[in-house]
Order: structure tokens, then C-alpha cells, then sequence
């Protein structure tokens, strides 16, 4: 692009006074794109699209982040730079099967009686396949339902909800404990192989997850990983009940941009809190802490409380390490 001098001029006012922009070096760690791609990309497919400032450097819009971390995670699953590169935020979103997730959020109240009813009747089909500790079955329909709505329609719709439904079975004895034992276990290694197989490869930002010393449930931090790693995010996991000092040193180590938390209803909320607030004590003031869960505090300074897994979710894609 060839710029007269007194568009040049215009260009710098208004890319240096315009705190919406970035360096390409900025750019480049926002989003785990290295600067040499970023720059090849630009030439190869006219995106991103920077400006230039007259010294010749670039000048991105930082609006570009989200659709740049969501290329960068389409790539870690296999998708070609030719393909995905110049895509809008919407076609990468139908293209990783997040459509249906931001669509079924946006009328999430209004959800149809029909579907409502085949989500119940999944349950208890489910429900019936725990009765026969038939795991076949049951893994069928975790698949069948992770590939009809996706990962995280499937974490919050499906599985949640399921352990749910096996929880008041247990309640009123129509299920047994062995029973809720098999579906634990059945989700535990179904969730487990997927994660991680969407976070192998992956570099970036990082989310440190664990759980607090003394704890039992191991679902709760099984869901939140499913949910980063749908993300740009590189999920780092400790696994349930370690102790402090651990947490603290590997996050100390590894500089996590997020600490993510789930604080099961075994927690005394003032327990936890005592806890809590040892490791934002020691973690760095740049780590976000993330807590959910039915026996997390709520309003703790330097905690971030979540009740929903898509609220957990929305900060994921909207996490700037930039303005901590
Ligand atoms: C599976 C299960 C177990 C398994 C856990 C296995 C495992 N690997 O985790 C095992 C067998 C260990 C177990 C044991 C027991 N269990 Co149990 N268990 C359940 C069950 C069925 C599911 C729990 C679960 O993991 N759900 C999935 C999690 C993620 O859901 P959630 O905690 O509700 O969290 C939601 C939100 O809070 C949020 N969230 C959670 N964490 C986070 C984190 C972040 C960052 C965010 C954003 C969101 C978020 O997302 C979730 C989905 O919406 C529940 C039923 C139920 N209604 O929950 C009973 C249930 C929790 N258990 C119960 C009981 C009584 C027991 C036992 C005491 C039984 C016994 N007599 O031995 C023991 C106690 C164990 C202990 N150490 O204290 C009761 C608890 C009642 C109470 N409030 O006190 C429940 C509710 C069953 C019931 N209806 O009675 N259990």
C-alpha cells in the first residue's frame, strides 16, 4: 500500500492515540500466534489485516483477539490455516460446534418443550443403562450426544444434569451407591479422554487446575477442563485434594494466567475461604482466581466466583492477560 504523507499522518493520530490497537509483538502473545505467522498469514491470506505506522511497524485492532485465539484453537485440532484463517468468528464457531452452544444460550429460557422432553428421555435412558452397569450403552450415549451438540452443550446439558438425576436416584433408593460409583467412573474416564486429547499440542495462555486439600469430587475440575479446553486456553491439570503448598508452588512455576477451582459441597465455605485466601496470598497478582462449585465462598476479594460453567466459559473467550 503506497500512503501519500498526509495519510500517513492521519494513520499514526489516529493508530497512536487510539488505545484499541496492537503491536504485532502484542498480538502475537494475546493469542499464542507467533509473530513470523502472524506476518506470513497477512501476506498469504490479507489477514489479520494490520495498519501501518509511518515507521513501517504494524498496527492490529485488538477487537481481532477473540477470532484469532479461536483460529489459534481450530489449528490445534486440525484444521489447515487455508481454511480457517480468514474465517468470521461466527464460521469458526459452527466450524468447532460452539454454534449450537451460543445459539442454544441465547434462548436457553425459551428452550423447546420437544427438546426438553429428549434431553429427559436421554436421562433416563441413561438412567437404565446405570441399572444394568451396562458401560457400552452408556458410553454410546455420552458420544452420540458430545458429537450431536458438542462439548460444552454436552457438559452442561447432558452430563451435569445426569449426575443430577443418578444423585436423587441415590436419594430416594432407587439407585444404589455401586450404581452412582459406575456412572462417576464411566463419566470420569469418558471426560478425561477428551480434554485432553483437545489440549495435547497446545501452547499460550494457561489455566493451573485443581482442587482444594481434602476433597472427594473430582467431577466438578473434570468439567471445567472440558470447558478450557474448548478454548484457546492450555489446560494444566493437578488432579483433586492437594496440598497447599503444591498448588501454590506449581502455580508459583507455572505462572498460570487463571486459577481454576471446584469447591464441592464436602467444603465448609469458612474452611475454604481460610484456603483461599492462603494461595491468592502467595500467587501472583497477574493469576485470575476462578472458583465454583456448591461449598465455594462467595464475594471473596481476589476471587472470582462463578456459579455456571458458561459464565466460566464467556470469561475464558473474553480473558485479556493484558489489562491484569
Ligand atoms: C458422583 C457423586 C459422588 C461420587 C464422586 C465421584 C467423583 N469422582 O467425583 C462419590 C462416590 C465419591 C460420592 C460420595 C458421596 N456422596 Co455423592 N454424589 C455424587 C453426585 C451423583 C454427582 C456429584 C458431581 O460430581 N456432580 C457434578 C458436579 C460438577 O456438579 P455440582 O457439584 O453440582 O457443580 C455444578 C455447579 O456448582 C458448577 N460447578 C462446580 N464446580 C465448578 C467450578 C467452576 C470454576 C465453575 C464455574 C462452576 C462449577 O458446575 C456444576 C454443573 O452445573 C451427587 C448428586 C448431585 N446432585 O450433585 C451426589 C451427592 C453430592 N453426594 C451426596 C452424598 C451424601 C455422598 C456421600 C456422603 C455418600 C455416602 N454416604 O458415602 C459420599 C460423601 C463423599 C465425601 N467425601 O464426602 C449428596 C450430598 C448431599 C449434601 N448436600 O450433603 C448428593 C447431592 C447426592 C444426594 N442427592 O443426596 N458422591
Amino acid at each position: 500500500m503506497n500512503l501519500n504523507i498526509q495519510t500517513k499522518e492521519k494513520l499514526m493520530t489516529d493508530v497512536t492515540k487510539i488505545d484499541d490497537y496492537l503491536s504485532i509483538g502484542e498480538l502475537a502473545s494475546m493469542t499464542g500466534i507467533g509473530v513470523h505467522t502472524l506476518r506470513v498469514w497477512e501476506k498469504r491470506y490479507g489477514s489479520p489485516h494490520s495498519q501501518r505506522l509511518p515507521s513501517g511497524h504494524r498496527r492490529y485492532p485488538k477487537a481481532e483477539v477473540p477470532r484469532l485465539r479461536a483460529i489459534a484453537s481450530a489449528l490445534e485440532s486440525g484444521y489447515r490455516p487455508s481454511k480457517v484463517v480468514t474465517a468470521t468468528m461466527e464460521e469458526l464457531q459452527r466450524l468447532m460446534g460452539l454454534q449450537s452452544f451460543v445459539e442454544s444460550k441465547a434462548d436457553a429460557h425459551n428452550a423447546g418443550q420437544a427438546e426438553q422432553t429428549s434431553k429427559e428421555m436421554w436421562i433416563e435412558s441413561g438412567v437404565k443403562s446405570i441399572h444394568g452397569y451396562d458401560d457400552g450403552a452408556l458410553l454410546n450415549g455420552f458420544h452420540e450426544q458430545w458429537g450431536r451438540h458438542g462439548a460444552l452443550n454436552f457438559v452442561i446439558h447432558f452430563a451435569a444434569p445426569l449426575l443430577e438425576r443418578v444423585g436423587k436416584g441415590w436419594e430416594t433408593g432407587e439407585l444404589t451407591v455401586s450404581h452412582e460409583h459406575f456412572t462417576s467412573e464411566c463419566m470420569v474416564s469418558f471426560l478425561s479422554e477428551k480434554w485432553r486429547q483437545m489440549n495435547i499440542r497446545k501452547q499460550g495462555p494457561t489455566v493451573l487446575i485443581t482442587t482444594l486439600p481434602g476433597e472427594s469430587y473430582s467431577l466438578g475440575i473434570l468439567l471445567c477442563a472440558v470447558v478450557t479446553s474448548v478454548t484457546n486456553f492450555k489446560v494444566i491439570y493437578l488432579g483433586i485434594d492437594n496440598p497447599l503448598e503444591d498448588i501454590i508452588t506449581a502455580a508459583k512455576n507455572y505462572q498460570p494466567d487463571i486459577l481454576t477451582m471446584s469447591i464441592s459441597h464436602v467444603f465448609n465455605p469458612e474452611f475454604a475461604e481460610t484456603l483461599l485466601y492462603k494461595i491468592r496470598k502467595e500467587l501472583s497478582p497477574k493469576t485470575l482466581m476462578v472458583t465454583g462449585g456448591k461449598g465455594s465462598p462467595r464475594n471473596l476479594p481476589g476471587v472470582t466466583y462463578l456459579t455456571e460453567l458458561d459464565k466460566y466459559y464467556d470469561l475464558l473467550v473474553n480473558f485479556n492477560p493484558s489489562t491484569r
